[in-house]
């Protein structure tokens, strides 16, 4: 079925010349970029890959997909009625309750009607004469529109890993981060898990309960934190509700990373080592997150890093029972926090079971995969199944496989080369009227996602209100704001600890990549006020072009 097919199958009108704003994606920024559009009564096209609503839930179905932020903080606040109605049935949603909710949210606002499924993207090309882009879908349609807005996720763009002899493997081959939609049993089979970021660390468990046997193979060891995931009491929930405008305004004023959370009013250095320990303790107990707010430092000194990370190191010691397996799984090669910290459910625990083994490939790499095996230098592993959880090309990934062309036909891929740069993370210079949400050099992935979402997204839409308002037809980032900006960025993730590791944050897990720290760690109430700033300074570091008059006919 081609995508035009298959989006009027949806009751989907096809695509029709011209819109206002053409927004490429439909996860949770997408569908909220389009209600707000709509309420200013502009036209808008949505484009989605996936044939449902969700975005990063849509794809990632893996089992133990749940997300490591507490749901009663990771959902949408523009609405008072919706926050009031939706009832999340655990402390961290796992992923089809998410993807209901998306699902809700379409419905709700009656969103899908102007999003076309199964329809990739392919080209945008900027009209320098008519201050227009042009369009091309995957169903081999163009359209124009005067905006559009890359909604198109950080954590979108599974990778495939290149090992030799991957393709020839006979048996079954999934990615976490595009995982089949009919259900996986992986009953009775011997199956091999590449790959122990958040996405291996939630597989773990669940696939070994399954498997007879589970192969873990692990080239960096992370450190995760007990969820202590559980069922929300009404009362827990009540909590929330019954203050909701006040919560979601101090997770976007008042929090470094728009989770609202106990503000530490010490560094770890100022404890003794007693009171360290509890309160490392406390927080172990408690579960999530919030582990790495006990102490207002922990991403800046290292000293008082250590203090955490052997707290936790100390953990998984104590968890695992063969000492050579608890000592491989106990990372030493990067400050904790400076990778994305892993939230997990018995992890560490599920070594202790007689059918899993964990292998550490970088003393024992993996030469390649046979058709029923998995080889390292030491040995061959037979195996049925394969899980790669390797992650992805975040943040620039699913913009960089659109061919998006700006002023003289210069691609953004060519001005990205060594590495993205933005103004605010919202533009980059040279590309006119096109906005990115969460973008780099926004807070993004460092935060709260729905929080940094709804952020860009009422930028944006004000941003394009007060250009209507006056009839300007073009707004771009200046060279100078964005060179500031880049600078500035850089300069405040040199201050703190996470540069040290090398994290998708810093695109290092892509041979090739530029390594540059990609997402803004001012914190988002700090972000916030620069962009309200920069918008009440009428649009300071951007130029604006007015609409030309029209010639006059002559007549005689
Ligand atoms: O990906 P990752 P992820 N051979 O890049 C290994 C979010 N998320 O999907 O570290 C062997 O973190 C790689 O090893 P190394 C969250 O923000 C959130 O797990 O490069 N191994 C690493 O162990 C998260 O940070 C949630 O040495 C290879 C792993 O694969 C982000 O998504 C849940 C390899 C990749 O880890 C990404 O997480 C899931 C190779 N060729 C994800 N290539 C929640 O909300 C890579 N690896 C809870």
């Amino acid at each position: 079925m081609s995508a035009v097919q298959s989006a009027s199958a949806k009751g989907q009108p096809a695509a029709t010349g011209a819109y206002d704003v053409v927004v490429v994606g439909a996860g949770f920024a997408g569908m909220y970029m389009l209600h707000r559009l709509r309420q200013q009564g502009l036209s808008a096209r949505v484009y989605e890959q996936g044939g449902d609503v969700g975005g990063t839930w849509y794809w990632n179905r893996y089992p133990g997909a749940r997300c490591d932020v507490e749901s009663m903080q990771y959902s949408y606040s523009f609405d008072e009625e919706l926050q009031q109605e939706w009832e999340w049935s655990e402390r961290y949603a796992p992923q089809p309750e998410i993807l209901k909710y998306a699902g809700h949210v379409a419905d709700r606002y009656d969103l899908r009607r102007d999003i076309q499924f199964d329809t990739r993207v392919d080209r945008a090309a900027f009209d320098e004469t008519a201050n227009r882009w042009s369009v091309a879908t995957s169903d081999g349609n163009t359209v124009t529109a005067k905006y559009v807005v890359l909604a198109t996720g950080c954590l979108s763009n599974a990778r495939m890993p290149d090992i030799k002899g991957l393709a020839g493997f006979k048996g079954k081959v999934y990615h976490t981060g595009h995982w089949p939609h009919e259900r996986v049993d992986f009953t009775g089979q011997r199956v091999a898990v590449i790959g122990t970021g958040s996405s291996g660390i939630q597989a773990v468990p669940v696939i070994a309960e399954q498997a007879s046997h589970l192969t873990v193979f692990q080239r960096t060891a992370n450190f995760s934190i007990p969820a202590r995931n559980a069922a929300l009491t009404a009362e827990e929930r009540e909590a929330f509700r019954s203050n909701y405008p006040e919560i979601r305004r101090i997770a976007r004023e008042e929090m470094r990373n728009g989770i609202v959370q106990e503000v530490p009013d010490r560094g770890a250095l100022d404890d003794g080592e007693d009171e360290r320990r509890a309160r490392f303790e406390s927080r172990w107990s408690k579960g999530g997150l919030t582990f790495m707010g006990v102490y207002n430092n922990l991403a800046f000194d290292k000293a008082a890093n250590d203090t955490a990370a052997d707290f936790v190191r100390n953990k998984i010691a104590e968890i695992v029972e063969d000492p050579h397996t608890a000592k491989l799984l106990q990372p030493n090669d990067h400050p904790i926090g400076s990778k994305r910290i892993c939230i997990d459910t018995d992890y560490f625990t599920t070594f202790n079971r007689p059918n899993v083994t964990l292998v550490d490939i970088k003393s024992d790499p993996i030469q390649g995969i046979l058709p029923h095996a998995v080889r390292t230098s030491a040995k061959e592993i037979e195996v049925d199944a394969l899980v790669l959880a390797t992650g992805f090309d975040a943040m620039t990934g699913s913009v960089a496989k659109i061919d998006i062309r700006g002023r003289n036909g210069q691609t953004l891929n060519q001005k990205w080369a060594e590495g993205p740069r933005t103004y605010l993370g919202l533009m980059s210079a040279g590309f006119p009227n096109l906005f990115i949400i969460t973008g780099p050099g926004s807070p993004s992935v460092l935060s709260n996602m729905i929080v940094s979402i709804e952020q860009h997204v009422d930028w944006i839409t004000d941003c394009i209100a007060h250009m209507r308002d006056r009839d300007l037809v073009a707004i771009e980032a200046s060279r100078d704001a964005e060179d500031k900006w880049v600078a500035h960025v850089n300069e405040v993730a040199r201050t703190t600890l996470y540069p040290q590791a090398n994290s998708w944050y810093m695109g290092a897990n892509i041979p090739g990549k530029p390594q540059i720290f990609m997402p803004y760690i001012g914190g988002v109430g700090l972000y916030r006020q620069i962009c309200n700033d920069v918008a009440a300074k009428g649009y300071e570091g951007f130029a604006m072009t007015a609409a030309k008059p029209l010639k006059r006919a002559v007549s005689s």
